[in-house]
């Protein structure tokens, strides 16, 4: 048995202790194994986290693809994106269409401003969805390295639901893939023919990936999609395309480089599940489509 004396010394120790040392969720994993921190609510605090980089003056820059039939995901998006992207902060919307006319006026907050990027339509859905690499290369070249801090791309057939803040800034951000995040690492679909450049062998791989969000600082997202346009580039010599289109080519780049900070799935759900209880919170999460319908 300890010594009294010291027991209660402890015992003082711990009452003392700031409530902030205590980890907050032990039910799922919040730091990866080198060491970046998983993002669950419940493991921060926004008004720390706010008081850290508010007054660093930051704009946060979002891409987002509407092409053909998806403007009609631009309205619910950009709205909800109003309630909970960011808020307080500077953003700038980026809305890449190949019919500017189809993009809904959403009234925005002051501090926030959206610009229609006019791109021409590839012809197949996985060309569309795989050539998003180049365009949001070509214009953080040409124009958003000046105009944001951060850069998040994201999918645009999604809602917010909750707060996405400050919590989601980093180097280099990824998120793990709903269907995959409790699932055992041979259950991952990244691409397993070695002829593709976004092979990755049995054994390997730290998590599944999901293509609908990432983000960083702005150099870094012009690295990471600089490499994932060249591997797509690759493969398409090959006359190869890999099982699921960019999104294996960002499994495979996150293997060798790894994310600064990974985002649980609460950052990119699917509304299609049941929400699992270790999911407190889910802030932004896929629209029910009929992909017969949009992508034809
Ligand atoms: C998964 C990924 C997606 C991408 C895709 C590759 C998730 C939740 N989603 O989604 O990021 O990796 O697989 O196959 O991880 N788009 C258009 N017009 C089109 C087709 C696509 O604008 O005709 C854009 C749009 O912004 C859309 C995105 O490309 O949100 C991804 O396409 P998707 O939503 O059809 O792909 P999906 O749901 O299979």
């Amino acid at each position: 048995l300890p010594c009294p004396e010291i027991f209660s010394k402890e015992l003082q120790y711990l009452e003392e202790k700031p409530v902030q040392l205590f980890p907050q969720r032990q039910d799922v994993l919040t730091v990866t194994p080198w060491l970046a921190p998983i993002i669950w609510e419940g493991t921060f605090s926004p008004e720390i986290l706010d008081s850290v980089y508010m007054p660093l003056n930051l704009t946060i820059g979002v891409t987002a693809f509407a092409i053909g039939k998806y403007t009609r995901f631009v309205g619910r998006f950009l709205e909800s994106a109003e309630m909970h992207f960011m808020k307080g902060y500077r953003v700038n919307y980026y809305i890449f269409t190949d019919n500017p006319e189809m993009i809904p006026d959403v009234q925005l907050q002051p501090g926030r401003r959206f610009d229609v990027v006019h791109i021409k339509k590839y012809s197949s859905w996985q060309e569309i969805s795989m050539r998003r690499m180049e365009a949001i290369n070509l214009h953080i070249a040409e124009r958003s390295h000046r105009e944001v801090d951060y850069l998040f791309c994201l999918d645009i057939d999604m809602v917010f639901h909750n707060a996405w803040g400050a919590e989601t800034l980093s180097d280099i951000v990824a998120a793990m893939h709903p269907g995959y995040f409790n699932v055992p690492r041979s259950q991952f679909p990244y691409e397993r023919r070695s002829s593709s450049a976004a092979y990755i062998p049995e054994g390997e791989g730290d998590f599944y990936y999901g293509g609908a969000v990432f983000g960083g600082l702005v150099k870094k997202v012009y690295e990471f999609t600089k490499t994932c346009h060249l591997t797509i580039l690759a493969d398409k010599a090959n006359g190869i395309m890999a099982a699921w289109q960019e999104e294996s080519h960002l499994n495979r780049h996150f293997l060798s480089h790894k994310p600064s900070k990974v985002l649980s799935p609460e950052y990119i759900w699917d509304d299609r599940k049941p929400k699992p209880p270790e999911i407190f919170l889910i802030r932004f999460s896929t629209v029910d489509k009929s992909y017969q319908e949009v992508r034809n």
